[in-house]
């Protein structure tokens, strides 16, 4: 490749000159410079200078399987040869959306059973709630078009996945939102539940909110409910256990279809395939992206229920909607390699019965006692660090977010590469971190936090 031609100064340069990065704010990145990753190997990304980072968030929550895997690149190779590419329009397939379909079918839910495709995540919720009205059409109930949604939940940055997410700041740039979407609170005890309210009591309360929802606008207005099993981008927020049996339960009552967001999630993050399966729950749609390719290639499978699938068949009639890249050859190629991979080396189990209980323990024993810690949390690889001034109080510091970002910023500079959305810091690991890896994470982190708190002191 010939970008080693290039002095990072100049990458820097060329970089501010014509490329628009998402979710940045361009006027300080062209004071600042990007941080050019160039790169990487098992659970390590490099930069241009040669700066060896341990990647806490795997990627952007998806190189599941590390980096540097011979299996996938060798994978897509060959499939490019053989076929690059043809569309699955008009009555055509290819050989590895189908039998990607097979293996899908096989690991999710039981009454899950069909896939539609697409390159990502925000394309497959735009397509899942296009599905789910379009259900509502087919059963002769048009007016069922509603869809409850929460405060801070992430959906993606397409108009869809922005109108069904719950980021204000996303919202206030939309200036005008796919009608017909409401929010309601998350289960996030840390912040929202009431002195003295259990857990338990909060996580009902929390899907009592789901219920008033539909009761205001009147059920047979209603087409779902959408959520991400435990919340990502919003901060790593996981429900109390009473959450998701009572927000299921109020779907069936009121015959709301339930739409499980899992693109993070999704692909053993949780300890399981899906996290449907960690809390047992019975969706409609799931929602899938990221780590079914481990980020190699892009690609997302919407996995559909078998209660939509099999109206849209019975009822017949074209489903007008479809992406040039549904059911691309080299990616679907690319995500059967990974899943073996996945399979083959037990990762799951893993993540399961080993590294998820030992990441918990290690959060909580060497994370948690820090004075900067209000609370650390954890569900399978995917974990949350509360950065507070005061942990009895959980005051935070002003303004928001600086501290976590000044924590953020000493892990970097440690070789420890981590996210900080507001207060809150986020690891997403890739999953095959072992104990050792962990026990590197948590020192890099310790220290950070102990010179971010020595700054926050002098401040
Ligand atoms: N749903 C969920 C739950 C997600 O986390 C999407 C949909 C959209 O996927 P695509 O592939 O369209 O980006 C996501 C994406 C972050 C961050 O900062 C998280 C995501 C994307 C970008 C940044 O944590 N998640």
């Amino acid at each position: 490749m010939t970008y080693q031609n290039y002095s990072l100064k100049q990458l820097q340069q060329i970089d501010a000159a014509h490329h628009l990065h998402p979710f940045t704010d361009h006027k300080e990145l062209r004071e600042a410079g990007a941080r050019v990753i160039t790169h990487a190997n098992g659970p390590f990304i490099y930069d241009s200078e040669g700066t060896e980072l341990l990647d806490g968030m795997a990627g952007l929550w998806c190189v599941s399987i590390g980096y540097g895997r011979d299996e996938l690149a060798e994978a897509a190779y060959a499939q490019m040869k053989e076929l690059p590419y043809y569309n699955s329009f008009f009555k055509c397939s290819t050989p590895t959306p189908v039998l990607l379909s097979k293996k899908l079918a096989e690991i999710a839910p039981r009454n899950v059973n069909q896939v539609f495709y697409g390159s990502s995540g925000s394309e497959a919720n735009d397509t899942a709630l296009r599905l789910v009205r379009h259900y509502w059409v087919l059963e002769g109930k048009p007016e069922k078009n509603r869809v409850i949604s929460r405060k801070m939940a992430y959906h993606g940055s397409t108009i869809a996945g922005t109108s069904l997410g719950g980021m204000d700041a996303m919202h206030k740039q939309l200036n005008g939102a796919v009608p017909n979407i409401v929010h309601v609170m998350m289960p996030y005890a840390y912040e929202l539940a009431l002195p003295g309210e259990s857990d338990h009591d909060f996580g009902l309360r929390a899907a009592k909110s789901v219920e008033d929802a539909i009761l205001e606008a009147g059920a047979d207005k209603v087409a779902a409910f959408i959520g991400e099993p435990v919340m990502g981008a919003g901060g790593v927020k996981i429900p109390p256990a009473s959450y998701w049996p009572e927000v299921q339960r109020i779907c069936r009552k009121y015959d709301v279809l339930l739409m499980l967001d899992e693109v993070i999630t999704g692909y053993g993050r949780t300890g399981e395939w899906f996290a449907a399966q960690t809390f047992d729950i019975e969706a409609d749609t799931i929602t899938t992206a990221k780590a079914l390719t481990s980020g190699y290639q892009p690609l997302s499978a919407l996995l559909v229920g078998d209660r939509i699938a099999s109206t849209l068949v019975e009822k017949g009639g074209e489903f007008n909607h479809g992406y040039t890249y549904s059911g691309h050859p080299v990616a679907c190629a690319v995500a059967l390699k990974n899943l073996e991979i996945i399979e083959q080396e037990g990762l799951i189990d893993r993540v399961r019965n080993d590294t998820g209980p030992y990441f918990a323990k290690a959060l909580q024993e060497r994370i948690a006692v820090h004075d900067l810690v209000g609370e650390v949390r954890s569900i399978g690889l995917m974990g949350a660090i509360e950065i507070v001034k005061d942990k009895a109080t959980k005051e935070r510091f002003l303004p928001a977010g600086s501290a976590a970002v000044k924590v953020r910023d000493h892990a970097i500079a440690n070789g420890m590469m981590l996210r900080a959305t507001g207060d809150t810091m986020i690891l997403s690991p890739p999953l095959i971190w072992t104990r050792d890896t962990i026990d590197m994470a948590c020192e890099r982190i310790g220290k950070a936090l102990d010179l971010a708190q020595a700054d926050l002191r002098t401040r």
